[in-house]
């Protein structure tokens, strides 16, 4: 479906951190794949002068999303580690880029990228009526980001070859998009995008 890109959009690239990669703690299978097309993504929002969000997964040492502290994870994305850098190649603006971490708390777990952040007010500040998604991972955070942005109001626009899941049970991701696509989300590719 073709989508013309205007001022009331922003851009959010969920999770894509060294440790949701092939070599990452909790890896994402091919997780890197999305990093040249999101790229792509950015340069459109960028050159337009729109907001670009880019979420982390932001632990400390003793989460509750951990094996050992009551979690099923592996341990991922501690602050300030290599695992929770981005992956070197993301394509980070300059100017009108915001970071939002999430999970900053030890006993609390954030999936969606609008819980316990500022991720809302920042948007709402802007005049952001809707959000195009992308990252990883499908079945997990980017989920919970763009069904958290639905139920906010926002409009969201899930970016299909940006975004790539974890899998733990066989079909996860394809049902994960279903999902968001049957609440609203409305599914694009990069040439789908017209500015
Ligand atoms: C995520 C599992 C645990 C994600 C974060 O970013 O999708 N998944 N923490
Ligand atoms: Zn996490």
């Amino acid at each position: 479906m073709k989508v013309k890109v205007s001022d009331v959009d922003a851009l959010i690239v969920v999770d894509v951190q060294n440790d949701f990669m092939p070599w990452g703690a909790l890896p994402v299978p091919e997780g890197d794949k999305v990093v040249p097309i999101l790229n792509e993504y950015i340069s459109i929002f960028e050159k337009k002068g729109l907001p670009v969000f880019f979420t982390r997964d932001w632990h400390p040492e003793n989460h509750i999303s951990f094996k050992g502290h009551g979690g099923i994870w592996p341990p991922h994305c501690v602050q300030n580690t290599e695992g929770a850098m981005f992956h070197k190649d993301l394509k980070m603006p300059l100017d009108n880029k915001f970071i939002i971490s999430k999970g900053t708390s030890p006993d609390f777990d954030a999936y969606s990228g609008f819980q316990g952040t500022v991720l809302e007010s920042l948007l709402r500040e802007r005049g952001v009526r809707r959000v195009f998604v992308g990252g990883v991972a499908t079945d997990y955070c980017v989920k919970n980001t763009v069904l958290g942005a639905i139920d906010l109001g926002f409009q969201a626009v899930l970016l299909l070859d940006a975004v790539k899941g974890v899998d733990a049970n066989p079909g996860d991701s394809e049902r994960a998009i279903d999902l968001m696509l049957s609440r609203g989300a409305v599914g694009v590719e990069l040439g789908d995008l017209t500015t």
